[in-house]
């Protein structure tokens, strides 16, 4: 049947709008009209990916096969020289996705077939609990589990700090902390509060829910190494199924000390380009999850190789699921959390809000904290530039992270 195609790429177009936040969308159609969608958003800094999109690489894929997904993905990783980094992977992940996309819309089947099939029902997924007190955060909590989610990562003001990681008090984002000011909200940490009142909040967690409910945290790369094992250490006794970039490891030494220490499984991974980010990780077993990212780690292609890799040493994606992901990158890791035998869990906070859904179209469903994909063709998700337009890009930045004597920290 696809010999009848004619797939040659005939138009590339790259659209960023802003349905609620900020996306960077690329559009890949054929001569024979079929076309595919990729997510190329890196938060913050849209309109560098976008540009790079724009003037660099879609010139170089008009006229190509859009079958030849490895051979494009080659040409725009080996070819370009300058290799990895995450505007770059994310283009490339943009195309990666869009041309899996066309590919199973021309097989007619969807995406997870061409990787190989289900080796699960569907994919489950861990949703966030966040507080301004830690009674208010296990509330948050027992409203998930109560519509079914099994996994729960919890997140809890820390006493005495403005703006702790992952609670916005009275603010729905962090797009609306900076509607007077569009520049990087700036944020207080202090490692011995947090310290002194994060066990508090996996006690009390287990005291409330029992042992039956996975929980997670994410530490956001606060931590220095022995400081990650004593956190590992302490939370031992709560069961946790990971804890999240305790430390940022662009020096993937760092976790053989935190491994050396503690049982407490470790996972890593949301801003990896590619494989070569997580290699001593993986094939050291210093960490347990590995948290890739279609959209920044190369795509399906991308994400992948790391899972195959990571399979060989007891490591399982758990890819990164924030709303700075676009349903394409949800649709996309779905597909591979369905076939990747060593697939872990993936990240949800939703499938995206009112006005994101004008805009992105999708066969996923969540039925007691899992997602079910579709049998549409391709990914089965589609995105409407008319409605898209509608919504323009708007500047807008993550936030920055200060010790309380002002010196700069991890956000
Ligand atoms: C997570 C993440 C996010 C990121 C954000 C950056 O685990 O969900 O850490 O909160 O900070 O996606 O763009
Ligand atoms: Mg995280």
């Amino acid at each position: 049947m696809s010999k009848t195609k004619d797939l040659t790429i005939k138009d590339v177009r790259v659209i960023v709008s802003s349905p609620g936040r900020n996306f960077v969308t690329l559009k890949i159609v054929t001569e024979c009209g079929i076309h595919g969608i990729g997510d190329a958003t890196v938060n913050g800094r849209e309109m560098a990916v976008a540009s790079y999109l724009q003037e660099h690489v879609a010139p170089c894929l008009i006229g190509r096969n859009a079958h030849e997904i490895e051979d494009i993905w080659q040409y725009l990783y080996k070819g370009v020289y300058w290799r990895k980094g995450p505007i770059n992977m994310a283009c490339i992940a943009a195309v990666d996705v869009a041309l899996w996309d066309i590919k199973g819309k021309v097989a007619g089947l969807p995406v997870y077939e061409l990787l190989g099939g289900k080796s699960r029902r569907a994919v489950t997924t861990y949703a966030h609990a966040n507080g301004e007190t830690i009674e208010g955060t296990l509330d948050s909590a027992e409203a998930l589990i109560a519509q079914g989610f099994k996994a729960i990562r919890l997140q809890t003001a820390v006493p005495g700090l403005e703006g702790t990681y992952g609670v916005l008090g009275d603010k729905k984002d962090y797009y609306e902390q900076q509607s007077s000011r569009p520049l990087p909200p700036e944020q207080p940490w202090s490692t011995r509060k947090y310290m002194n009142s994060i066990e508090a909040l996996f006690r009390e967690a287990r005291d409330r829910f029992g042992d039956d409910i996975a929980l997670t945290h994410d530490v956001h790369s606060r931590l220095t190494p022995i400081e990650a094992a004593r956190l590992g250490k302490m939370l031992e006794p709560y069961d946790l199924l990971f804890l999240e970039d305790a430390v940022a490891a662009e020096n993937q030494d760092s976790y053989r000390i935190i491994r050396d220490h503690t049982t407490t499984p470790l996972a890593i991974g949301e801003i990896y380009n590619t494989i070569w980010d997580c290699k001593e990780l993986i094939q050291n077993q210093w960490i347990d999850y590995i948290r890739t990212a279609t959209t920044h780690a190369g795509g399906i292609t991308g994400v992948r190789r790391i899972a195959d890799f990571a399979a060989l040493f007891h490591v399982r994606i758990a890819p990164h699921g924030a709303p700075d992901l676009s349903p394409i990158c949800y649709a996309a890791q779905a597909h591979l959390g369905l076939w990747a035998p060593n697939f872990g869990i993936q990240e949800f906070v939703g499938f995206g809000n009112e006005v994101s859904d004008t805009v992105f179209s999708h066969d996923l469903t969540l039925k007691d904290g899992m997602i079910h994909v579709g049998d549409s063709p391709g990914l089965g998700v589609d995105f409407d530039e008319e409605a898209a337009a509608a919504h323009p890009y708007k500047r807008s930045y993550l936030p920055v992270s200060r010790l309380e004597d002002g010196t700069l920290w991890s956000w």
